[in-house]
């Protein structure tokens, strides 16, 4: 696996000097922030982050996201201007990062990540409950959620830019409503039919995220909820580039999936590995914990094994930390828990497979990581 690590840029306070110093760190997962959705993605501010990222000493193989236009989920009239300018993002990409563009020393395949959630992106109610230990953490507790107003104004959710104003945010919330899950199934379809055949063309790998949490908000549709989707999805297509984001947290806040059970069966679909603990505390209620398995619901020693059973390989992430040691920021997007995450999951990717290669290769004193 390769260890990699989200950066958002030139807006993130922590320095990349500082996430090299994480040992076993190899990439950063990042993307053009500042862009809208919609925009084509220039290749020269695309080569201008790779050589930013491989001057610190890392590789740039992991895009996270390429944004979606609501039309295109909502399959409006303009879906595929939106879905040509998506294409040429791909493009893009492929040029700066992929295996057309200069040496970077790297095999590893470029990701391209991306989700498919109406208008909201990951959702929780709080950014900072106060734990037992002092740290800050993110939390949902679905009757609050219920008693927000996403039209007031003041909904501060950590994955959305809040992009929308209240008239067009009104008018977006509506047409999800009546589209209903059906028709964006059916919207998701038509836009990998058109977008799959470009990065499988170009060698690139895409990777959808699923919904977070992985049922409807708001009254809006949600779609990638578990292993019944990914059987949807893989329907659809059977191109190697058809990859899924599987990310741990999002689909464990429904104890209904069970996700060693579901790396086991899309290990070939899973093109980039979020992995992270997260704390049911009821019915649709939960904390985000650090990543030890002590410390949450998720068996992470099980979700490990089941990669590595699987023969996968590919890029792996902590993902959210709490806000700990007085640290700051973007929450969830803190240095030093999600360091902490890393050398966890790390210290559980060496030890298992050095335990099963050890057969193997015990006789010859290799390293097996
Ligand atoms: C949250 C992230 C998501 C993810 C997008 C991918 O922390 O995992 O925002 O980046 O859903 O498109």
């Amino acid at each position: 696996m390769q260890l990699t690590f989200r950066w958002y840029g030139a807006d993130d306070p922590i320095p990349l000097a500082h996430i090299r110093q994480i040992p076993g760190m190899r990439g950063i997962v990042a993307a053009l922030y500042d862009l809208e959705p919609g925009a084509v993605w220039p290749v020269a501010r695309l080569a201008a982050l790779r050589d930013r990222i491989e001057a610190a000493g890392l590789e740039f193989r992991v895009v996270e996201s390429l944004p979606i236009p609501e039309e295109v989920k909502l399959g409006g009239s303009g879906r595929d201007a939106h879905i040509e300018a998506w294409s040429a993002s791909l493009r893009a990409i492929a040029a700066a990062l992929g295996p057309s563009s200069r040496a970077t020393g790297s095999e590893a395949p470029v990701v391209v990540t991306y989700n498919f959630m109406p208008v909201f992106d990951w959702t929780r109610s709080e950014l900072a409950r106060e734990l037992p230990d002092g740290s800050r953490t993110l939390a949902y507790d679905e009757a609050a959620v219920l008693r927000m107003d996403p039209l007031s104004g003041d909904l501060a959710l950590p994955g959305w830019a809040g992009r929308h104003g209240r008239d067009e945010l009104a008018r977006l919330l509506c047409r999800y409503r009546e589209l209903g899950a059906e028709v964006l199934w059916a919207n998701l379809a038509y836009f990998l039919r058109a977008v799959l055949p470009v990065a499988e063309d170009l060698g690139l790998f895409l990777a959808i995220h699923p919904d977070d949490p992985p049922w409807p908000i708001f009254g809006l549709p949600r779609i990638i909820t578990g292993a019944a989707s990914y059987r949807r999805l893989e329907a659809i297509s059977s191109s190697p580039a058809n990859g899924i984001c599987l990310c741990s947290g999002s689909l464990g806040c429904d104890p209904a999936n069970d996700i060693p059970a579901i790396v086991r069966e899309f290990a070939h679909r899973i093109t980039f590995a979020h992995l992270r603990n997260v704390k049911l505390t009821g019915p649709r209620k939960f904390e985000e914990s650090a990543h030890y398995s002590g410390s949450g619901s998720l068996d992470m020693a099980a979700i490990v094994r089941a990669y590595l059973d699987s023969g996968w390989d590919g890029p792996v992430r902590p993902d959210h930390g709490r806000a700990i040691w007085g640290e700051g920021g973007r929450p969830g997007y803190g240095l030093y828990d999600r360091a902490l995450g890393a050398e966890y999951l790390l210290g559980l990717f060496e030890g298992m497979s050095a335990g099963m290669g050890r057969e193997k290769n015990a006789h010859r004193g290799q390293k097996t990581l």
